[in-house]
């Protein structure tokens, strides 16, 4: 391959709003509930029956915070699932392949991560990279759904908060030490995967400086035999991009120093860095607790602390929007997604920089838009020229991102928001097929049904 396919995505096309059939809560619960036994593998729950079927880092740890209202106990085992599969360096890997099921590309073969990675795990095959850390947000929650509930689920929650206690930190610690050496405060990723918003317009910059070179080995891609439209995917092109990292990892042998030496990609997250943050403060807070976890307390304030100053500095003073850092091109990218608003997950701005951009969230540029068929934070702003209805993250609207807007709202002292996200991101799972993602004007179901993290987001909305 001499020549990358260009980054173009499918025209927005003009959709026509129409009504959906919704079930009731009880209903709309039972499915949930279904859903997530139906994509149980046993000790971990697939990401998606089909299209993805095996356990997703971040989907872990939400679809632990849906599976908690069936049973704590099996949240747990979820958890406990990812966590076996750490990386001796600390890193939380972004997939944890189950020897039960294929059909993903890319598999542990094209990582080689086992054959390649001195830090890997024995005994269990694993991708080389990372997700956002919002494991210990979901075992917040679970401690939060087990306390109410009471009973064996409750022992059981408390004694895993204390075996998880040191896997967390090493997580963390990693993500501070190995992608934030310089100490600013701000994440750096090396694979537009490692955000979980794959192909969002925040990488389009970075993703263009990244040339797959002629020797990218051949490769077949699986996930469009699984979705009804292939444009509701990322293009060809964005694949050989995404595959050309990784080839750039397996080189690296996936040592952390020589990974941040030498990948074309090296970006600041601004919403990896917010949900860092606010994962320092949770697990500090369950830390409090338990007189013997201060010193480690101390130390998740200290870099919850600085992941917001990284977030805040990251502003840009002309819209009011926190900014991406291409390390590579050394420019900041000023792209209009939901990570503008990481500030306000993660607090740290003024009072009068966080009414602003409390402001900007409910302008007609975002909730405030007429059109929307439920109001909770598209991935793109519509009016943005990046905006595509259809186009996974470059558009349409995430269950699972409104249930963290909402989560990080209610920490952060905002009820009424947090409702408001709720009940709108309620009217948008209503039809129960539980899609990936949704069309913003018309409710339409996009991406893979059945997706769990959906699912599991929705059981937590309605218990
Ligand atoms: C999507 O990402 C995977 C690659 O990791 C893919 O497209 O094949 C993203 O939406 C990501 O955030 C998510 O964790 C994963 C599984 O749901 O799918």
């Amino acid at each position: 391959m001499t020549t990358a396919a260009p980054l173009s995505t499918a025209p927005a096309r003009i959709t026509v709003p129409r009504t959906r059939p919704a079930l009731g809560d009880t209903g709309l619960a039972a499915r949930a509930a279904y859903v997530l036994r139906g994509n149980d593998l046993g000790s971990m729950t697939a990401a998606a029956p089909r299209l993805y079927p095996h356990m997703w880092s971040w989907d872990a740890a939400f679809i632990s915070v849906g599976i908690a209202q069936l049973s704590v106990e099996r949240a747990l085992t979820e958890l406990e699932t990812l966590l076996g599969a750490q990386w001796r360096t600390g890193m939380l890997p972004h997939i944890v392949f189950s020897p039960r099921s294929t059909g993903y590309f890319p598999g542990p073969e094209r990582w080689g991560c086992a054959e390649l990675a001195a830090a890997a795990p024995a005994g269990t095959d694993t991708s080389g990279i990372c997700q956002p850390p919002v494991h210990a947000i979901a075992l917040m929650r679970i401690v939060e759904v087990a306390r109410r509930t009471g009973g064996e689920g409750l022992r059981a929650a408390e004694k895993f908060t204390d075996r998880a206690w040191t896997p967390l930190m090493r997580w963390h610690r990693w993500l501070v030490e190995q992608r934030d050496p310089e100490g600013t405060g701000r994440i750096t990723l090396h694979h537009g995967w490692e955000s979980g918003t794959d192909n969002s317009p925040r990488w389009d910059g970075p993703y263009s400086r990244v040339h797959p070179g002629a020797s990218l080995p051949a490769y077949r891609r699986r996930d469009r035999e699984f979705v009804a439209d292939p444009s509701h995917r990322p293009s060809d092109g964005e694949y050989d991009r995404y595959l050309w990292l990784v080839e750039e990892m397996r080189r690296a042998d996936y040592d952390d120093a020589a990974v941040r030496r030498t990948s074309s990609f090296a970006v600041e997250d601004v919403l990896t860095s917010a949900l860092l943050a606010l994962a320092c403060d949770a697990l500090a807070d369950l830390g409090e607790e338990l007189p013997h976890r201060s010193e480690d307390v101390a130390q998740l304030r200290a870099w919850a602390a600085r992941f917001r100053a990284g977030v805040v500095a990251s502003v840009a003073p002309e819209t009011g929007l926190a900014r991406d850092r291409d390390l590579r091109a050394g420019r900041w990218l000023a792209t209009e997604t939901l990570a503008g608003f990481a500030p306000l997950l993660c607090g740290g701005l003024d009072p009068a920089a966080e009414r602003r951009l409390r402001d900007v969230l409910d302008s007609e540029r975002w909730l405030g838009n007429p059109g929307l068929f439920a109001a909770v934070p598209p991935s793109t702003a519509p009016g943005s020229d990046a905006f595509r209805s259809r186009a996974y993250w470059r558009g349409p609207q995430w269950p699972v991102m409104a249930w963290l807007f909402g989560w990080a709202f209610a920490r952060r002292g905002w009820p009424e928001r947090s409702e408001a996200i709720r009940r709108e991101g309620l009217r948008l799972v209503g039809d129960g097929t539980f899609a990936e993602y949704y069309e913003p004007f018309t409710g339409e179901p996009l991406g893979s049904l059945d997706q769990s993290w959906t699912a599991a987001v929705t059981l937590d909305w309605l218990c």
